[in-house]
């Protein structure tokens, strides 16, 4: 797909798939490391996600994970007393959100030519990474992940919000891939989650405005082969279903945003002590 094409597509539809983005090889190498964090998880995971500890405590771990690696379980992964009802290697539902900074291998195929590239095509100036995330969909386990906007969670002025979605595996209907209502980009943000001005320590999160309801029939799927790319508007209401077949379905996610054109909220749940590092160096 040349540039051209790949600009005028995501404008019109707000997202757009590109088969082989990364070589089987590189795809290997991703998923590997992705594996390697299921076997090196804190004990410290495992107690904040105990059902019987307090949300705030969950809270702070979330918020916390903008600059480090944080382990987030499956809800059905953990029983009251935070031991594993399943398999370690099945039970992280993500892991985020600085992978990108702090793990050699996410960070050579997020600051990549490749990904750069497709910034460029899109007309970014000063494309900067926010976030990252290891998704896990594991089989029979993997959560659903509701219809929402991602510029919700991660809201500039202008919008300019753009995430990049590697399949790590072949993601099917059957094993929870991503699902689209193309052209909804054209909408607003809906909703923004702000941290709480009543709550000075920054630890709590609203919602403010109102999504609505979408027709799920609305909804296509976004089927892609293990070492695809989608690129998603962050305005683009997607979602994804629960893993019920045999077959994992991991991928790796992040967010950039332009910017030389656009501004970073400082009410969004994610501010980083670190700074953000931008595509283009
Ligand atoms: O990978 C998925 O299943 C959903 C990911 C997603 O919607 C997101 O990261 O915004």
């Amino acid at each position: 797909m040349n540039y051209e094409t790949l600009k005028s597509k995501f404008e019109k539809d707000g997202y757009v798939v590109i088969n082989n983005f990364f070589d089987e090889n590189d795809v290997e190498k991703l998923k590997n490391a992705g594996l390697k964090l299921t076997q090196n998880v804190p004990n410290e995971a495992k107690t904040v996600f105990k059902t019987s500890q307090n949300n705030q405590e969950i809270s702070s771990y979330f918020m916390e994970s903008c600059d480090k690696i944080g382990y987030f379980y499956e809800k059905d992964a953990l029983d009251e007393n935070g031991d594993l009802l399943v398999d370690q290697s099945i039970a992280l539902n993500k892991v985020g959100h600085a992978l990108h900074r702090l793990e050699p291998t996410f960070e050579a195929y997020t600051y990549n030519d490749k990904v750069s590239n497709i910034c460029r095509a899109l007309g970014l100036i000063r494309p900067t990474v926010v976030q990252s995330m290891y998704i896990y969909k594991n089989p029979g386990i993997g959560g659903e992940v509701v219809a929402h906007q991602d510029s919700t969670f991660l809201h500039t002025e202008p919008d300019s919000l753009v995430g990049f979605w590697i399949a790590l595996d072949d993601s099917t209907i059957e094993n929870g891939c991503l699902w689209v209502i193309p052209g909804t980009h054209k909408n607003d943000v809906h909703q923004k989650l702000v941290c709480d001005p009543k709550n000075k320590s920054r630890n709590q999160t609203i919602f403010q405005g109102t999504f609505p309801d979408y027709e799920q029939s609305a909804f296509v799927p976004v089927p892609v082969k293990k070492s695809g790319l989608v690129i998603i508007h962050g305005r683009i209401i997607h979602k994804s279903d629960h893993n019920k077949s045999q077959l994992s379905r991991h991928a790796y996610t992040f967010h950039v945003y332009d910017e030389a054109s656009s501004q970073y909220s400082d009410k969004n749940w994610l501010q980083t002590k670190i700074g953000f590092k931008s595509l283009y160096l």
